[in-house]
């Protein structure tokens, strides 16, 4: 841990406007160190980079700089980049560290306070999709490959269960069961846009209620944050993963298993925002499958977490030892219950696609 003082300085590297007062810890990331700097005149977020899960930090804030001119250019409110006093998109120290301007007069949740939030969550992710159709993706550098390739999610969990190199593999057998006896219906996204039956479009890939940022007043969504991953990718994905974020009766990491439902009232809520946006883009196929995206976000990240678990928990931030084999036992619980709402859930988006 950096202390204060270094921080400060880090800060103060960057046009940041105001001599900083304090620099604390911010928000709930599990990739990025990330830290509220306030000065005598504004506030600023700090993020340490997470360089073990994107090693190119030149190509990656080019991405984000790229996509949130682009957003700007559209009218849309976004991340602002502040830049080095050398001109430099980020500091590169020992470690590396960016700056964005602290968009204020908002608020992130890590579940949802009412459903009217989890629908404006829905629309401005469907809106956040929709601005990004005209931006052209070979300016992109894929920021961490096959990212949501959930096949070779899958070969990298069982390589990590079958080299158990914390010996933790006798605490978790029936965690990894579930996922083992599931491989045969990891393929279906990835086929489909191998097929050109699922359209590729440039998505966010990372969701989750806590990566936008609400008005605090009104409860509208502001802006979408955590853009290192913006990347080509399926509607399935940024669909899933929120409703996996967020659909949920409990947090990501609830130890209490009775308390962790998936809820088809969240579900219809977040649908109703997210397909009022897409409504003019979204094929036949992509919504017949967003129930099956829901699921299959929430096991690819279920086996995400078991996977780091198993390996020493190298890749997400925790908390305590069993944090990632707690949150591996919620995604599960709640693929379970997605696997059985599939019905359920197709018939709520086809009321309100009017399909
Ligand atoms: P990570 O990649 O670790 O998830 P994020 O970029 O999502 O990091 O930032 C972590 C948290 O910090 C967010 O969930 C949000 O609460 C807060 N945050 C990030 N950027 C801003 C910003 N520009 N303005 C206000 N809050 C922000
Ligand atoms: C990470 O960066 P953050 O905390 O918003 C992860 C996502 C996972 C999520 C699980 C780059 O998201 O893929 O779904 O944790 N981001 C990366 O909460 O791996
Ligand atoms: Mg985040």
């Amino acid at each position: 841990m950096t202390d204060e003082t270094a921080l400060a300085e880090i800060a103060s590297a960057f046009c940041i406007e105001g001599s900083v007062r304090t620099v604390c810890p911010y928000g709930e990331g599990h990739i990025n160190v990330t830290y509220l700097v306030t000065t005598d005149r504004k506030r600023y977020i700090l993020q340490r980079m997470n360089t073990n899960v994107f090693p190119d930090s030149d190509s990656l804030m080019k991405n984000i700089c790229a996509v949130t001119e682009y957003l700007r250019g559209r009218g849309m409110e976004t991340l602002r980049v502040v830049p080095t006093k050398t001109g430099a998109p980020y500091l590169a120290e020992a470690h590396h560290w960016r700056v964005y301007d602290f968009i204020e007069g908002t608020v992130t949740y890590q579940t949802p306070p009412n459903l009217a939030v989890f629908t404006n969550s829905g629309r401005a992710f469907g809106e956040f999709q929709n601005a990004l159709a005209g931006f052209d993706a070979a300016g992109l550098t894929e920021s961490i490959r096959r990212f949501h390739d959930t096949p070779k999610r899958f070969a990298d969990f069982s390589a990590a269960l079958a080299a158990d190199a914390c010996k933790r593999a006798e605490t978790c057998r029936a965690e990894a069961a579930f996922f083992t006896e599931r491989a045969s219906t990891y393929h279906v996204a990835i086929d489909g846009l191998a097929d050109g039956s699922l359209p590729l479009r440039v998505t966010h890939n990372d969701t989750k209620l806590n990566n936008i940022l609400m008005d605090a007043e009104t409860g509208e969504g502001r802006a979408v944050i955590d853009l290192d991953t913006v990347m080509p990718g399926s509607m399935l994905y940024d669909f899933g993963d929120s409703i996996r974020f967020g659909a949920s009766t409990a947090a990501e990491d609830e130890p209490d298993l009775d308390k962790v439902h998936f809820s088809l009232r969240l579900f219809r809520a977040y649908a109703e925002g997210f397909c009022a946006a897409v409504r003019g883009s979204i094929t036949a196929r992509e919504a017949e499958l967003l129930p099956y995206g829901a699921y299959l976000m929430t096991a690819e990240c279920g086996m995400r977490f078991l996977g780091d678990y198993l390996s020493g928990d190298v890749y997400f931030a925790t908390k305590y030892p069993a944090h990632n084999l707690i949150r591996a036992r919620t995604q599960i619980r709640l693929a379970e219950e997605m696997e059985h709402s599939q019905d359920a859930m197709r018939a709520v988006i086809y009321e309100i696609l009017g399909a």
